[in-house]
């Protein structure tokens, strides 16, 4: 086999990942166009790529049944010891797990080419930027990978030059015989995936899934569970967390991170069209922020991503416009339905239900038919470059300085609509306590309410507890340059199960209030829970709410908030002496302030 780099530990990885896998072919991606166009031939060629007669260079797949999500329970962190995992991850033996994949790799690639992906999380060359290769068998991955990082062969220089990176390993576990045709969405059954870390050696094998998270290697695997363990190690933070910028009307910028757990409302905040006079909001990054403290102490955020892997469910122009603009040409779709004269659709997209559709599954559907046209974790995968209201330093390489940091995620009671943390300490403890009802974006139950700290419980690759330590001393470093800390909850239901908040654009009033808050120019009234708007201190203009709506939706019901004491004691118990003092300090607090 010839030589594909001049990066020694590159050809070495790339041949003994071919002699183990066995592919037909070994392919090395630059990133350009005419690569994309062949992919994308192949794709059509195989049945995999429909075209879509209604957005130039656009196409629909359809995935397996059995592959629409991430599966948190196929997922594995995979360090010496157990401890380090700690006890949010599941955990295998590394001997043990690489001699299991081994196997399953062993000829996993026959009939199929191997694709060698380099790639740049973050703009190429920027001091917070990290270099990946991705060696997988899916054209589909590929076009993808085009899409969500940088591929090209500045990072095939940069990797010439002697450049380190993290090598990404990823099979769909599905291989050719020969003469065997293809199916569509060809993947290796439930119970042999396998997304496996290792970050001790920043490693990923990921094996059988050719789903989002699974095997777009650079988001979650790298992105976050690699990255967030080299973070600490570093010294940085690599957050589960969109990223924008607000401009008030006399021209403040503020610039704010935001933590949801998945399919929680992030990619809609990132690109959200405020209903506030005179506010504009810009977009940086829906997804993931890589943070590091800057000359001046202030911390600086990047987005490593360079595209958008959004839910499509409930993207219409009411709710997120921006998005909307952002897909008419050159989108991959993913489960959507199609339409009869040749374009995407799925639920929530606009009032018109067709009369006929071709469900996600490939089947005719109809008003009548029973489950969804699309399916609810059907996704857009799109350049960020075509969102309309990208802001012009989203690539800038040095980031831009956060002043707010929000958490928040998915309850239907309980939590009202926005407080703010007392200090960084409170607001470590409102993220490490952060709770939300589970979503389509992980197989498994759906609506079940879970803590999620940080949102990253599916993404942290140490113990959380070392984790929540970290944030801890993020914030000793940063002092009073630190982020002020907000709390959100979109999603509050009253008695008939209505959302009670309008959502989307409406929660610029929120954003808004916080950035009216850090300038000292609107007041709050101290609660059990948090720092909550004072009246009037919330911009509600317009918004057509009653007072009484307003009132449940802000509600702090002391006896609901006790309920949580013991189910939060439960969750902290489980990092046993990893558990920060500071963090059972304001736990106790807590408990005295709700009497
Ligand atoms: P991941 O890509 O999985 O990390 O998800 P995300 O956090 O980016 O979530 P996204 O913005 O895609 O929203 C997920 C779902 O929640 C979509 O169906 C949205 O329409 C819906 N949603 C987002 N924001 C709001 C909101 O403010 N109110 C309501 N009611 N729904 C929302
Ligand atoms: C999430 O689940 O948080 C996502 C989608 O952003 S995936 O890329 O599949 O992880
Ligand atoms: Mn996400």
């Amino acid at each position: 086999m010839p030589a594909l780099t001049k990066n020694e530990k590159l050809n070495n990885w790339i041949k003994e990942t071919a002699e183990m896998c066995r592919p037909d072919d070994i392919y090395l991606c630059n990133g350009t166009k005419e690569e994309y166009n062949l992919m994308i031939e192949k794709l059509k060629a195989s049945g995999s790529a429909i075209p879509l007669k209604k957005r130039p260079n656009s196409y629909l797949f359809r995935s397996d049944p059995s592959d629409v999500a991430r599966i948190e329970d196929h997922t594995f962190i995979s360090t010496s010891s157990k401890d380090e995992a700690g006890p949010t991850n599941n955990w295998i033996d590394p001997v043990e797990l690489k001699n299991t994949m081994k196997n399953l790799y062993k000829g996993c690639m026959k009939g199929r080419t191997m694709y060698v992906i380099p790639f740049s999380m973050g703009p190429v060359g920027s001091p917070i930027s990290k270099i990946g290769v991705e060696i997988t068998d899916s054209p589909y991955v590929v076009i993808s990978m085009h899409v969500m990082t940088r591929v090209s062969s500045r990072v095939i220089e940069l990797l010439n030059a002697g450049e380190d990176f993290i090598p990404c390993l990823h099979s769909i576990g599905a291989p050719l015989d020969k003469g065997q045709t293809d199916v569509q969405w060809p993947c290796a059954p439930i119970e042999k995936k396998y997304i496996s870390h290792f970050p001790e050696e920043n490693l990923i094998w990921s094996y059988g899934s050719g789903y989002g998270g699974n095997a777009l290697l650079g988001k979650k695997c790298l992105g976050l569970r690699i990255a967030s363990a080299i973070a600490r190690r570093e010294g940085w933070m690599a957050e589960h967390m969109v990223i924008l910028r607000l401009t008030n009307p006399e021209g403040k910028q503020y610039h704010i991170a935001a933590a949801f757990p998945s399919a929680c409302g992030k990619t809609n905040l990132a690109m959200m069209l405020p209903s506030v006079k005179g506010w504009k909001c810009e977009c940086i990054g829906d997804d993931i922020a890589w943070m590091k403290i800057g000359a001046d102490g202030r911390l600086y955020a990047i987005n490593p991503e360079s595209g958008f892997f959004g839910v499509a469910t409930g993207t219409s122009y009411d709710t997120n416009p921006m998005a909307m603009d952002t897909l008419k040409e050159n989108v991959i779709f993913t489960n959507c339905a199609l339409t009869d004269d040749g374009d995407v659709w799925w639920e929530g997209i606009n009032d018109d239900v067709p009369s006929h559709l071709i469900d996600w599954k490939g089947q005719d559907w109809t008003p009548e038919s029973k489950g969804d046209a699309a399916h609810p974790n059907a996704r857009f995968t799109a350049p960020a470059s075509q969102c309309p209201v990208i802001c012009k330093d989203w690539e800038n390489p040095n980031g831009v300085p956060i002043d707010i940091f929000i958490f928040g995620g998915r309850r239907s009671s309980v939590v009202p609509l926005v407080y703010e943390a007392f200090s960084w300490d409170h607001g470590v403890f409102l993220g490490a306590t952060a709770a939300s009802e589970t979503t389509f974006a992980n197989i498994g139950e759906v609506g079940s309410l879970r803590r999620d700290p940080f949102a990253m419980k599916p993404f942290c690759s140490y113990n959380m507890g070392d984790y929540f330590q970290h944030w801890l001393n993020m914030g000793d470093r940063l002092g009073s340059k630190a982020p002020r800390i907000f709390y959100v909850n979109w999603f509050r239901k009253n008695h008939d199960g209505r959302f009670l908040w309008p959502g989307f654009s409406d929660n610029s009033r929120a954003l808004k209030w916080m950035c009216e808050r850090i300038d000292g120019k609107v007041g709050a009234k101290k609660s059990a829970i948090g720092l909550l708007p004072v009246d009037r201190g919330l911009d509600l203009n317009g918004i057509g709410l009653s007072p009484k709506n307003m009132e449940e939706l802000m509600e702090v019901d002391l006896k609901e908030w006790k309920a949580e004491i013991p189910d939060i004691e439960k969750h902290f118990a489980v990092f046993g002496n990893r558990l920060p003092e500071r963090l059972k300090k304001q736990l106790k607090e807590l408990a005295e302030r709700l009497g």
